[in-house]
C-alpha cells in the first residue's frame, strides 16, 4: 500500500509493531537479566550515536566513510550499473550519497526501515539531491525477507548496503538467518556491500565503546529512559552504571548496566530485583575476522566475492553473492 508523504510515496509492508513491553518483561525475568540494544533509538537515541559517531574515540563511522570514497571506483566497477540500491536502516545518508555518487546511473533508492518517522526523515534530502534517482522507501522489518518496489525504469541488479557493521548487534546466529533473508531479497543476480569492524587491538575498541566525554554511557543509559516513558518502568537512571568490556575469545564488545545497589525495578507494578553490582547485558558489538565473516556468508548461501579494506584494517566493505 502506497500512502503519499510530501512527493514521496512510502510502501508500506506492516512490519508487525515491536512487542516492547513482552521484550523487557522477557529480558528481566532471564538470568542473567537482558535487555534488547534494538530499544536504543529512540529519537534522543539517535540523536546521542550520531553523537558518538563524532567522538575521537569512535573510528568505525570515520574509517568507512574513507573506505567508500576511497574505493567507490572499484566498488562501482564491481557492481555493475544500473543497479537499484537497497539501505537496511536509515542511517545519517551520509555513506549513501557517497555510494550513490559512486555508482554507475543507478536507477533507484530504497532504504529500508521499521520506524516511519526515521524513514521520512532519511529520504527529504537525498530524493532532491539526486534527481535520477528514483526513491522508494520501504516500511519494513529489515530481518525477513521483503518484496521490492518495482522502479519506474527496470534496474539490471539490486544492491542490497548494510553499513556501520551494524550486523555486529546480532549474534552469529541472527546474522546467520539475517544474511539469509538478505540472500532472498537481492535475487538471482543481486548483491550485498556489507560494512564490518574488524578485529584489531582491543585496546583502540574498548576505547571506541568508552569514550572520555561519557557520551557512549548516556546513549546506553537513555535506554532506561524510553523504557520508562513507554513501557512505565521506574527504572533509577542514577542507579545504573554503563560498562562496556571487549572478549576476544569471541571477539566482541559486551556492554552490561551494572546495578549500582541492592533495588527493586517495577515494571507495571511487577518488580524485578537486582542487587548491587549484578550486571544486565544490553548490546553486542561483534568484531570481525575473514575466517569468521565468510563462514556465516557461507552458512546463509552467501559467499564473498570482493573485499576492502582500509589501511590500517580497521573496518571492511565486503560484496556478497550467492553461491
Ligand atoms: C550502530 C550498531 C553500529 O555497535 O558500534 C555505538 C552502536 N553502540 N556505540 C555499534 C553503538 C555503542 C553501533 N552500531
Amino acid at each position: 500500500m502506497n500512502t503519499a508523504t510530501s512527493q514521496i510515496a512510502i510502501t508500506d509492508l506492516h512490519p508487525s509493531p515491536d512487542d516492547i513491553l513482552g521484550d523487557v518483561l522477557t529480558g528481566l525475568a532471564g538470568n542473567p537479566k537482558r535487555l534488547p540494544s534494538k530499544y536504543f533509538y529512540d529519537r534522543r537515541g539517535s540523536e546521542l550515536f550520531e553523537l558518538i559517531t563524532r567522538q575521537p574515540e569512535y573510528y568505525p563511522t570515520r574509517v568507512e566513510l574513507a573506505l567508500i570514497a576511497d574505493t567507490g571506483r572499484e566498488i562501482a566497477a564491481a557492481v555493475g550499473p544500473h543497479a537499484h540500491v537497497v539501505e537496511y536502516g536509515s542511517g545519517s545518508g551520509r555513506k549513501t550519497r557517497l555510494l550513490l555518487d559512486a555508482l554507475a546511473d543507478p536507477v533507484a533508492y530504497t532504504p529500508v526501515e521499521i520506524s516511519r518517522s526515521a524513514l521520512l526523515a532519511s529520504v527529504e534530502r537525498l530524493d532532491r539531491e539526486f534527481d535520477k534517482v528514483e526513491v522508494l522507501p520501504v516500511c519494513a522489518d529489515f530481518t525477513q525477507p521483503l518484496a521490492l518496489p518495482e522502479p519506474a525504469n527496470p534496474a539490471e541488479r539490486v544492491l542490497l548496503f548494510f553499513p556501520g557493521s551494524t550486523l555486529g548487534n546480532f549474534t552469529h546466529d541472527e546474522s546467520v538467518r539475517l544474511l539469509g533473508a538478505m540472500r532472498e531479497t537481492m535475487g538471482e543476480h543481486g548483491s550485498a556491500l556489507i560494512g564490518i569492524d574488524l578485529q584489531k587491538s582491543p585496546d583502540l575498541i574498548v576505547a571506541a565503546y568508552n569514550d572520555a566525554a561519557g557520551v557512549t554511557a548516556e546513549f546506553t543509559l537513555n535506554l532506561l529512559a524510553r523504557l520508562n516513558r513507554e513501557v512505565g518502568s521506574d527504572f533509577d537512571l542514577d542507579g545504573f552504571a554503563h560498562r562496556a568490556v571487549y572478549e576476544p575469545a569471541v571477539g566482541r564488545i559486551e556492554t552490561f548496566l551494572d546495578s549500582l545497589s541492592d533495588q527493586t525495578v517495577r515494571v507495571q507494578g511487577r518488580p524485578f530485583a537486582f542487587t548491587a553490582g549484578e550486571a544486565m547485558q544490553v548490546e553486542y558489538s561483534h568484531k570481525y575476522t575473514d575466517a569468521i565473516f565468510d563462514g556465516l556468508a557461507a552458512r546463509a548461501g552467501l559467499k564473498v566475492t570482493r573485499r576492502w579494506n582500509d589501511p590500517r584494517d580497521w573496518f571492511g566493505l565486503r560484496l556478497l553473492q550467492r553461491i
